[in-house]
């Protein structure tokens, strides 16, 4: 029996799940015990992970900011987490468009 696992979608990662049936948006009905491997993304922009986007958020990112220099290396998740723009870097303009998703939420 697999224990069951409720996790917000604020926390990503690969979790493999198991479904007895799955019916697909064409109409298409799956049954039969299969596995599937899901990666859930992060929420971008959700620095503090609690789900929402917060002056908090804004606050972690420009202390990121400031705080970048050569040295700075984030990991795959933190990355997509903070880099609003996918661009593959932190600058300026990601501060920009979280603080743009903070105002007009
Ligand atoms: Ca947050
Ligand atoms: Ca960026």
């Amino acid at each position: 029996m697999t224990e069951a696992v409720t996790k917000t979608l604020s926390d990503g990662g690969d979790y493999e799940i198991k479904i007895e049936s799955i019916q697909t948006i064409d109409g298409q009905q799956y049954t039969g015990n299969k596995e599937y491997l899901f990666r859930i993304l992060p929420m971008k922009g959700d620095l503090d992970k609690n789900g929402t986007i917060t002056i908090m958020d804004i606050r972690l990112l420009l202390q990121k900011f400031v705080n970048l220099d050569s040295s700075t290396v984030f990991g795959d998740e933190e990355l997509y987490i903070i880099d609003m723009n996918d661009d593959g870097i932190l600058s300026i303009i990601d501060i920009r468009l979280l603080v743009q998703l903070f105002i007009n939420l």
